[in-house]
């Protein structure tokens, strides 16, 4: 499987989609909080001060549909200033989050129809007809999640949301920016090690469910950013010479051997624009923060 395939790779890693268990999603939550981790809350600040703009630019009669919703913590905001949003579609691998979600927005909007999927959203899942019509299909990809993907398959992800929204359709997408790079890495490298434990918990997962025998204080947390190829990179580094049981296979280690856990691409405004253009999207609207750390853009299909 994907994880075994991981680590017999001549650089290891393991897809960072495995963080977000029930522990890595609280102490994901714990990192939107830190202090150097300005994304969160600057992405919130953009979204309060300028919704007004972004809900007119979504227009009346949209179906909303979010991609990896979770908790659909951020979408009352957009729902709220909406003007008569048709359908609200939330995609989450997490039926529990899913269904919980959805009964909480349908107490709070009875009007509004609910359509939860659950799929891994980069899947090619099948999009629920509404009962009204609708007068176009948004997406909503908040987070930066975005950074996540290489560029190839940020490209084919973003073109695939594109093909599901269609003529007409657009996309409200939260994106990092680069900046300078000691803000990047601080982000990354919390005092009270949040990140550290975020990522050290990948492997107490695969523990627990692969029943493998990672010693969680033989590796360390390892976060930098590789100007060069614009992103943050996670590693695990293994902190001396060890073999680690991976099913029936024997995983071995080198000092200082790292398994590479996350990417976390960082673009400027021109550099998403072209990506966004490749993949057959028009840059409508940007909205920043005054420092220019972080947009939130309208992408609509061309
Ligand atoms: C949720 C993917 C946007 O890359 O900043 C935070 C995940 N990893 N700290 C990011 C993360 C380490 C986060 N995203």
């Amino acid at each position: 499987m994907e994880i075994l395939q991981g680590l017999q790779k001549p650089i290891k890693e393991l897809p960072s989609k495995y963080f977000y268990d029930e522990v890595g999603s609280q102490l994901f939550d714990r990192i939107t909080e830190l202090d150097e981790y300005y994304l969160t809350r600057t992405e919130l600040q953009v979204m309060q001060q300028q919704i007004q703009d972004i809900a007119a630019t979504l227009g009346p009669r949209c179906m909303l549909i979010e991609y990896g919703s979770g908790s659909s913590m951020k979408t009352p905001q957009l729902l709220d200033h909406l003007e008569q949003p048709v359908a609200y579609v939330p995609i989450d691998i997490s039926k529990e989050h899913l269904l919980q979600a959805s009964l909480r927005l349908s107490q709070s909007y009875p009007k509004l129809e609910i359509l939860p999927i659950c799929a891994d959203y980069t899947s090619n899942f099948a999009l629920p007809d509404p009962t009204q019509p609708g007068a176009r299909k948004v997406a909503y990809y908040p987070g930066s999640t975005i950074g996540n993907f290489d560029r190839e398959p940020a490209r084919n992800f973003l073109a695939q949301i594109a093909h599901t929204c269609g003529q007409g359709g657009g996309l409200l997408i939260g994106v990092d920016l680069k900046k300078d790079f000691s803000i990047l890495h601080s982000a990354y490298n919390d005092q009270a090690g949040v990140t550290a434990a975020f990522n050290l918990h990948l492997l107490e997962r695969l523990n627990h469910e692969l029943n493998t025998d990672f010693q969680l204080d033989q590796f360390g947390h390892y976060a930098f950013y590789n100007p060069a190829e614009s992103r943050i990179e996670m590693h695990l580094v293994s902190l001396r010479k060890q073999q680690v049981q991976v099913g029936k296979e024997k995983i071995a280690f080198d000092e200082y051997e790292s398994i590479w856990t996350e990417s976390s691409y960082k673009y400027t405004l021109d550099e998403f624009g072209q990506l966004a253009a490749s993949a057959g999207f028009k840059v409508e609207h940007i909205w920043l923060d005054t420092q220019k750390f972080f947009s939130i853009q309208y992408l609509s299909v061309i």
